[in-house]
């Protein structure tokens, strides 16, 4: 299997995760490739140009969720995603998901040409950012002994890093304690720490959204 990935993305992150927790970090391949370039080898398996995308034989498999399920079924370790009739966790990981989300729309659009950049988007995804941390922070577990790898905790976690990595909400650990321990049980993780955004590997947005 191969995965089509940047180091610095929060999609690509949360597979990368699930893989080297379920035991299938030698398996999985790791292709790193440019994005919004015309060469860019992961248009070679499909039009979309995309990562994570995962490749197996003749299977091109993209969305970082689908991913995870198609890693859940090679190993041995509780699914990442819930089964598709317990509501509740699928409402978590909704949350969860539309989070890093938005997260994502704002660190592209602050990594954008200062006089390109939207007042109106950033102040949108602030906004939401905000109101997101306040509820997620009323309703965080205590810091898990051993936490769970799950789609959902995974997205938090990457949206975490995105807002840590790009420094979007300054101090939010002091503004958000439960939410800081709450992460820093998964910061203790070898897997969390490895997958983490870099500077090192930055690359710089070739193509604007
Ligand atoms: N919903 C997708 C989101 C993937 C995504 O947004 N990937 C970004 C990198 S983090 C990407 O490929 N961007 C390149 C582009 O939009 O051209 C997933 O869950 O995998």
């Amino acid at each position: 299997m191969r995965l089509f990935y940047t180091p610095n993305s929060p999609y690509a992150r949360i597979c990368r995760i699930v893989a080297i927790e379920g035991g299938l970090a030698d398996a999985l391949e790791l292709v790193r490739v440019p994005l919004r370039t015309p060469d860019s080898p992961s248009l070679r398996h499909g039009p979309l140009g995309k990562i994570p995308l995962l490749v197996d034989g003749d299977l091109v498999l993209g969305e970082s969720r689908l991913i995870c399920g198609y890693l859940d079924q090679r190993s041995s370790n509780p699914p990442s995603l819930p089964s598709a009739s317990d509501w509740q966790a699928q409402a978590r990981e909704s949350l969860m998901s539309g989070f890093l989300e938005g997260i994502t729309n704002w660190s592209r659009e602050k990594r954008r040409a200062a006089d390109e950049q939207s007042p109106f988007i950033l102040e949108v995804e602030e906004q939401r950012a905000i109101r997101a941390f306040e509820h997620i922070e009323r309703t965080i577990p205590a810091p898990p002994a051993e936490p769970p790898i799950t789609y959902a905790d995974l997205a938090l976690v990457a949206a975490l890093g995105m807002v840590d990595f790009y420094g979007l909400v300054p101090d939010w650990r002091g503004a958000y304690p439960a939410l800081a321990a709450w992460l820093a049980a998964y910061e203790a993780l070898p897997s969390v720490q490895e997958t983490a955004p870099s500077m090192a590997a930055m690359n710089p947005l070739t193509r604007s959204l």
